[in-house]
């Protein structure tokens, strides 16, 4: 069946707004933030018009709706990742605060000299917690490096691993330079070593299927509104053993079982995990977001992606002058670039005003820029509702600005 990318365009409203120069804008910044369906707008309207009150707290009848609202939502995210049970998933503000979640759970288990295990493809919001976790513990962090074209040095990895390694933290897909990161593989080895696995899924869950048990990790962060869902949710999975055996890192309601001035006893997870009253309307709309990627089908956006990808790269590719920076073999969404004589910068608001949306800057992944040799690139990064027709647009535009200021 071929993919109908009119028929997804047709579902996001926003595509019909207009860039600088009056025609459609071309949205190429879906890595920072991706527009949103009908269905998950829908969803979030329909809960506030017809069900909201808040969660697990009133027996009335809004309240049991919210509740229920809430909860399917959860199950809706637990089916989206291949979760063993929605217990697993926790709600989160996005993956920092679901990396922020498990580094400071899981400083209890860690001691001076154990070592978190990090690589260069990794963005600030998994590099920073685990630094506040080690200064707190003790612990040392160390970075797997990677090769120049910006695949994951796995030699490197394997003579890292030690006995010291406690907590082994990897990007799935690096929202930088595009890398597919063979979590599989960095679990098994890291599980050999008896180290935990946490993967920073926000940068792949937009792109595919999320397979948690075939991955083999321990922890899996994901943002919703990087997955066509709203800002202000995400979700951490964790596996149900290592959740029960955390302490809660936030404390307040709904995270206790009893609570007197003495002391106070925690809830089972996810509930330990989720103090205070959630964002349960965003819950909503990322359950619908997660519906309606598995509707439209992980493996067919994978590979319209695909194709999108392969054909800015070639046509980028070839531009006199333009640099990719990020070639490996294996990568999702993402194609960053720097010109010579233009900083990015320059580029993102010359492509603004032909009606291109890309990002500029360092992505909040300042080793992986220094590492790659450069302070910034301009990012185009794909979605589901991306045309090819776009692409050559926007490869037209770069050759115009370059040609004209490069
Ligand atoms: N990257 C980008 O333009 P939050 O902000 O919590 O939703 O996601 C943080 C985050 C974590 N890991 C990766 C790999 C990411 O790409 C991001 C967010 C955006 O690349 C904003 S810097």
């Amino acid at each position: 069946m071929t993919f109908d990318v009119d028929a997804v365009r047709a579902q996001f409203p926003i595509l019909r707004e207009a860039g600088l120069d009056g025609r459609p804008l071309v949205y190429f910044d879906n890595a920072a933030s991706s527009q949103k369906p009908l269905a998950v707008l829908d969803a979030i309207r329909a809960y506030y018009e017809h069900d909201h009150a808040n969660v697990h707290r009133g027996v009335h009848v809004l309240s049991r709706r919210a509740t229920e609202a809430y909860e399917a939502a959860r199950t809706d995210v637990a089916r989206f990742v291949g979760a063993a049970s929605p217990d697993e998933i926790v709600f989160t503000r996005g993956t920092t605060e679901a990396l922020n979640l498990v580094a400071y759970a899981w400083a209890a288990f860690l001691s001076p000299g154990d070592e978190i295990l990090l690589t260069e493809l990794e963005h600030h919001s998994n590099i920073v917690p685990w630094q506040l976790v080690a200064r707190q513990t003790g612990a040392r962090i160390r970075a797997v490096p990677i090769h120049d074209d910006g695949t994951l040095d796995l030699e490197a990895f394997e003579a890292l691993l030690g006995p010291r390694t406690k907590v082994v933290a990897v990007t799935h897909v690096s929202n930088a330079l595009g890398t597919v990161v063979d979590v599989a593989h960095i679990a098994e080895r890291a599980h050999a070593h008896g180290a935990i696995v946490v993967v920073d899924g926000a940068q792949a869950a937009p792109h595919g299927a999320v397979d948690v048990a075939a991955l083999g990790a321990d922890f899996y962060a994901l943002s919703g509104h990087k997955m066509y869902g709203p800002t202000g949710i995400g979700a951490l999975w964790g596996r149900a053993s290592l959740l029960e055996q955390m302490p809660p890192w936030q404390g307040g309601g709904e995270m206790i079982e009893t609570v007197t001035f003495e002391e106070s006893t925690w809830a089972p997870p996810p509930a330990r995990f989720e103090a205070g009253t959630p964002n349960i309307a965003g819950a909503v709309g990322l359950g619908a977001a997660a519906r309606w990627m598995l509707d439209l089908g992980p493996a067919a956006i994978a590979a319209h992606e695909a194709s999108l990808l392969a054909r800015a790269t070639e046509l980028v590719g070839a531009i006199a002058g333009v640099r990719l920076v990020g070639t490996a073999p294996h990568k999702a969404g993402v194609l960053s670039f720097v010109t010579d004589g233009l900083h990015p910068h320059d580029i993102g608001t010359l492509l603004d005003e032909q009606g291109i949306a890309v990002r500029t800057g360092h992505h909040c992944a300042q080793p992986v820029m220094r590492r790659m040799g450069v302070d910034a690139t301009a990012r185009a990064s794909f979605a589901a509702y991306n045309t090819l027709a776009e692409v050559e647009r926007f490869a037209a535009a770069l050759q115009r600005t370059v040609t004209l200021f490069g």
